[in-house]
């Protein structure tokens, strides 16, 4: 690790780290005494990437989280209420108990866009985040995760893709935790380095020892600043290893004894206390009145969370359809002229043409078809649908090269 941060943030991404396992281990408990509703995801051993990505962004940037970024979240400033209250459905969660893990986003304040189930889903949504910020003025820079197994959906690609024509500010962090539920990354794709994927796009890319959060965090720092700059996306691969199952009920014996040992004595929280410990940024004490900030606020947060009521029988009818008014209320914030980024100002002339493009006018009233050399004379005495269909009588004579033509039904002259 090299020392380039200010003391605050070196202390800060700790802080972060602690904070995002011991939330995690508080739901372990929770999950133990069947109070979570659902399924439990755990990113232990890659608390690193979702705190030190989630720590380049500025407070008006966007992201939106997977099911192992809690730590992202908590960077953003969710309280860790929100976090217990949603998992275990309950009726003052951002939700109100209407859905769990950490499906639940903040699109007026903290700008977290909820996660998506279908893996890969986020990358076009979130290039598109990136393309209203850019047309709004706001330069702002949006960001999501994806694992190794998600970076093989057709939506991964059709998204990256769109993202890198669009040159949108985006940041993609791919984690490779090396296994996708049971499946581990060689059985699924031929690539030793999955952030060769973005050499498909056109797009930089960067690999970085996802335990390193410092690492970590200039990386994403310095993609940040570049998307930011106008440079386009930018994909960041974060080796790592996914220590537990999939989720609480897989106990991943699948996994080789070896593999899980030579990353469980890589620890990210273990190795950047060794760090912090000789740069001397962290002593025992005030680790240990950091251990005793986050066990306070968490008694708190989980007390407050189990207080909350289930949500009342009867509001499960409620929210399920748009009510008119009351929902989907989000106005764009203009930071430019409306006038400058709507028509006609904003239009831009299309770089392509075809002579005579949509010019012409049927005898019906439609545009006339386009024809590609010669049109007869028969033809041209149909209608419009029926001219497209007429097979074509033999050019009394070939033109020299082929040409565009666009052929107006009612004069029957061809305008090349
Ligand atoms: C399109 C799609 N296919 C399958 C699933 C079911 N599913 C959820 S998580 C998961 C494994 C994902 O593995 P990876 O992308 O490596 O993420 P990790 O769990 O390792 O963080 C699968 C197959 C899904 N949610 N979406
Ligand atoms: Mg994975």
């Amino acid at each position: 690790m090299k020392k380039a941060l200010t003391r605050q943030q070196y202390l800060d991404l700790y802080y972060y780290m602690r904070l995002n396992r011991a939330v995690e281990d508080t739901m372990v408990k929770l999950f133990r005494q069947n109070k979570i509703v659902g399924g439990l995801y755990s990113s232990l051993g890659q608390e690193g990437i979702s705190v030190g990505s989630a720590y380049a962004l500025e407070k008006k940037d966007w992201l939106a989280p997977m099911i192992r970024n809690i730590g992202a979240l908590l960077v953003k400033g969710v309280p860790p209420r929100d976090v217990f209250m949603q998992h275990m459905a309950k009726y003052d969660s951002p939700t109100k108990g209407k859905d769990g893990t950490s499906h639940f986003g903040d699109l007026e304040n903290l700008h977290i866009v909820s996660p998506i189930s279908m893996l890969g889903d986020l990358i076009p949504v979130m290039t598109g985040v990136a393309m209203a910020g850019r047309y709004l003025g706001q330069k702002i820079v949006a960001m999501t995760w994806i694992g190794d197994g998600g970076s093989s959906t057709g939506v991964f690609h059709e998204g990256l893709n769109f993202a890198a024509t669009q040159r949108a500010p985006f940041v993609l962090i791919l984690e490779n935790n090396q296994w996708a539920y049971s499946t581990p990354v060689r059985r699924q794709v031929p690539l030793e380095n999955l952030a060769d994927r973005a050499k498909a796009y056109g797009i930089d890319s960067y690999i970085v020892d996802g335990n390193d959060v410092v690492a970590v965090y200039t990386t994403a720092k310095e993609a940040v600043d570049r998307a930011r700059a106008g440079e386009g996306p930018i994909l960041i691969e974060a080796k790592s290893f996914r220590r537990l199952g999939h989720a609480q009920h897989d106990p991943a014996e699948y996994v080789p004894k070896e593999m899980r040992k030579y990353w469980e004595a890589r620890d990210p929280i273990a190795l950047y206390e060794k760090f912090l410990t000789a740069e001397k940024l962290l002593d025992a004490k005030s680790k240990k009145e950091m251990e005793e900030k986050i066990d306070a606020l968490l008694s708190k947060e989980r007390d407050f969370a189990e207080n909350s009521p289930m949500p009342p029988a009867e509001f499960a009818e409620h929210g399920v359809y748009c009510t008119g008014d009351n929902c989907h209320k989000i106005a764009p914030k203009w930071e430019r002229p409306k006038a400058e980024v709507t028509p006609p100002k904003s239009s831009v002339a299309a770089v392509w043409t075809v002579e005579g493009f949509g010019a012409g006018k049927g005898s019906g009233g439609g545009n006339a078809p386009i024809h590609f050399g010669d049109t007869t004379a028969s033809s041209a005495q149909l209608g419009d649908n029926e001219a497209n269909l007429a097979p074509k009588a033999p050019a009394k004579k070939a033109p020299k090269k082929p040409v565009r033509a666009v052929q107006s039904a009612a004069s029957g002259k061809a305008r090349r």
